[in-house]
């Protein structure tokens, strides 16, 4: 297997000082995780080059070994121009995709220029990948500057495997829908074979996505999305940290160096409490700090006795991170001014980078930590504190809008919008019983240790692997749907005598045997049924608002069916068409069809506008569905026909590709779906939209019997 890892961010970058070129590995558990997995089977890395001495230390292909001084792998550069930093980093990924899926939506700014750079260089990273491709590679994609570089890579390399994960929360449909590219971007995603969240609730808004986006058909049980003709795997993998590594450089700490950075810190003595972020405004880190100020104010037996460490380093250095940089200034200023006292002052604050050996020493001395994201991937903070706790006493905050406090439920849970409950949680957490905080502690501890990040890595891997190992079309065979009237029998003047032939009925019964089988039908679901007279088999009546699942009448409808507006709509439409010879009025329940084959061709006219004009008084509730000399009102709510499709492939063919025969326009609604899931449409003449047709009803009975015949059509 050849692993080729992708990301924005580089696990080593060159920077150069007057004339030496020193390498640094950038700080974050992630980097380094995935450099150890590369070390040990060899792959290569292909990123950003950011350092001010890339260029001088990559050979003409953009590649260079790694690590320094015994390289093991190969890290393959992508280089970007300053617009291209501007537009595709700085602006698509870090002002519109991160604050779009942190839900903070006011943060939100998009321009054109953006999404055309965020395209180019998603190219670039693409044909940087296929350049590396061999038969067995596993391509593992990172986070969210990178939505495209699957479809692009599949557009060339269709039998590559390429896997994503998704670091940072996915939001609801409601939400995502306000980004202009919804569509491409949920697209470009459902290129890959696996694609990995942090928490089930992200991949379950993804999966909801996809299917109002595209109407991709999903599968919530198996957790897969079939969008043009291919199946993604959808997977919650929390990330986690280096337990082994936190808990040793915490634990080598002698008593010493505890005294010495309390000293540097200007700690006395008392309680401690850490918070450890990227300065960011996702972290909620002035909501923290007016929690810290209410704190004091309720409690002033703590002055003097409870300092809080806050690390905070800048990562984005535009807007809108600036001005955020400075209100946490003005703010840790205003509260330190407020409740110093002597030389104590109640926050430390730290915005140069700690190595990660302190780091853990900072976790280890904290009796609190602080983590208030008002929205949050996972938090990996969280878990290095609870790996650094050697000495289990320290008890930990968590909101309940990071991903990690799905896993850690000894934390004290959170809500960072609730300042008053915020600070009591403060004083919860600094006076527990000594034995609370231990067995609390410990509990998270043991949850750590056992999901640390190798296995992170590991269940990745391995469940793409079983992507390759899929075969490219998973098929298990086809799953037949026929319309009824014009479809397997003649259309005729009086739809009481449109009766199913012996010979077509035992076609049917054959097929029986070999596909699962749906007849689709504008008819009441009854009278189908009836008419059809065929076991095993699944039937849509209503034109989908009415289904049959082999044992149960199902109504179909995507909210509540109010049935005094269709009462109310038959208690008029019967007067309006009262002087139309041949018009016959056919009242199914919950919908009502008006039928004028019959009536004569200069008042067709007539009868269609008269319905029409009625219908739209009744717009907010009801639709108006014009079929094969048909007309038909039917609450909103209620499924089509593609709906009904949809979902008995999401119930009982996931995996199977769908053929569709029908001859009407409501039939189109079938035929999309059908389409979305690499299926086959057959219209039933060539007026249909669908791509294949026959050329009239009666070849139906050659298609059924070739279909006996074939095994996979
Ligand atoms: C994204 C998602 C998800 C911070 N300051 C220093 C330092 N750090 C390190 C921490 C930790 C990392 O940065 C921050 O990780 P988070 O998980 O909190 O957040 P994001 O950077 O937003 O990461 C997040 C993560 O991806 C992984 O999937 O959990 O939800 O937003 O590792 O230790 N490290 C050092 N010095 C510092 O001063 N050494």
């Amino acid at each position: 297997m050849q692993l080729i890892v992708v990301s924005n961010r580089e696990p080593y970058i060159h920077k150069k000082a007057g004339s030496t070129i020193s390498v640094e590995q950038p700080a974050g558990g992630l980097t380094s995780a995935l450099d150890n997995v590369l070390r040990t089977v060899q792959g290569t890395w292909i990123a950003w080059g950011s350092g001010s001495a890339d260029r001088e230390a990559v050979d003409a292909r953009g590649c260079v070994r790694v690590p320094p001084p015994s390289p093991s792998y190969t890290l393959r550069r992508v280089w970007l121009g300053q617009s291209e930093t501007d537009n595709y980093y700085a602006g698509y990924s870090n002002r519109v995709l991160w604050p779009l899926s942190h839900v903070t939506l006011d943060r939100v700014y998009y321009t054109k220029r953006y999404w055309e750079s965020y395209r180019k260089v998603n190219r670039k990273f693409a044909d940087a990948v296929i350049g590396e491709l061999h038969e067995d590679s596993l391509v593992w994609i990172h986070d969210f500057h990178l939505c495209l570089v699957p479809l692009f890579i599949k557009e060339t390399a269709p039998s590559a495997t390429v896997g994503h994960f998704w670091h940072i929360p996915w939001p609801d449909w409601g939400t995502f829908r306000i980004l202009p590219q919804a569509r491409d971007i949920i697209e470009g995603l459902l290129a890959n074979d696996l694609l990995g969240f942090q928490i089930p609730l992200f991949a379950k808004n993804f999966m909801n996505c996809a299917q109002e986006a595209l109407s991709a058909v999903i599968d919530p049980e198996r957790g897969s999305v079939v969008y043009n003709d291919h199946t993604t795997v959808l997977k919650a993998f929390p990330i986690s940290v280096d337990f082994d590594s936190f808990q040793t450089m915490a634990a080598s700490k002698k008593e010493y160096s505890i005294r010495h950075l309390k000293k540097q810190l200007g700690i006395a003595g008392g309680y401690i409490g850490i918070g450890v972020d990227r300065l960011e405004y996702t972290k909620a880190l002035l909501k923290r700090l007016q929690a810290i100020d209410l704190f004091f104010d309720k409690y002033r037996s703590f002055i003097g006795r409870f300092t809080f460490v806050q690390i905070a380093v800048p990562t984005r250095l535009s807007e809108p991170y600036i001005s955020y940089k400075r209100s946490v200034e003005d703010m840790i200023a205003r509260i330190n001014m407020k409740h110093a006292q002597g030389s104590w002052k109640p926050i430390v604050y730290i915005t140069t980078k700690v190595e990660h050996h302190d780091l853990a020493l900072y976790y280890r001395i904290a009796d609190v930590a602080i983590i208030s994201s008002v929205y949050d991937g996972m938090n990996l903070v969280a878990k290095e504190y609870i790996a650094s706790q050697v000495d289990e006493k320290g008890v930990i905050i968590l909101s309940e809008f990071a991903g990690a406090s799905e896993e850690l439920s000894g934390a004290l849970p959170l809500n960072p919008y609730d300042i008053e409950t915020f600070a009591e949680n403060i004083k919860r957490a600094l006076l527990m019983p000594a034995e609370e905080k231990r067995s609390r502690m410990r509990a998270l501890r043991e949850h750590v240790r056992s999901n640390n990040l190798s296995k992170w890595t590991d269940d990745f891997l391995q469940a793409l692997e079983s992507c390759r190992e899929r075969p490219r079309r998973e098929r298990d065979g086809a799953f037949l749907f026929f319309d009824y009237d014009g479809t397997l029998t003649p259309l005729v003047d009086d739809p009481r005598s449109a009766a199913l032939s012996k010979s077509t009925r035992d076609l049917l019964a054959g097929l029986r045997s070999v596909y699962p089988v749906a007849i689709v039908s504008g008819r009441t679901l009854f009278d189908v049924m009836n008419m059809v007279d065929l076991r095993d088999i699944l039937y849509a009546g209503n034109h989908g608002a009415e289904l049959w699942d082999g044992q149960r009448v199902i109504i179909g409808s995507d909210g509540p069916v109010d049935p005094q507006a269709i009462r109310a709509f038959l208690q008029e439409i019967t007067p309006a068409m009262a002087g139309i010879p041949g018009v016959m009025i056919e009242d199914k329940g919950v919908t009502i069809s008006v039928h004028y084959r019959n009536v004569d061709g200069r008042r067709r006219q007539d009868v269609v506008e008269r319905f029409r004009h009625l219908a739209d008084a009744y717009r907010n509730t009801l639709s108006l569905v014009e079929g094969n000399m048909v007309l038909e009102a039917r609450p909103r709510t209620v499924w089509n026909k593609g709906d009904a499709v949809a979902w008995i492939l999401r119930t009982f063919g996931a995996g199977r590709l769908p053929l569709y025969v029908g001859d009407d326009a409501t039939d189109e609604d079938a035929f999309r779906v059908v389409d979305q899931a690499g299926g086959i449409s057959i219209g039933i003449g060539m007026k249909t939209g669908a791509p294949c047709y026959l050329e009239s009803q009666a070849g139906i009975e050659d298609l059924l019997s070739w279909l006996g015949q074939t095994g996979n059509p």
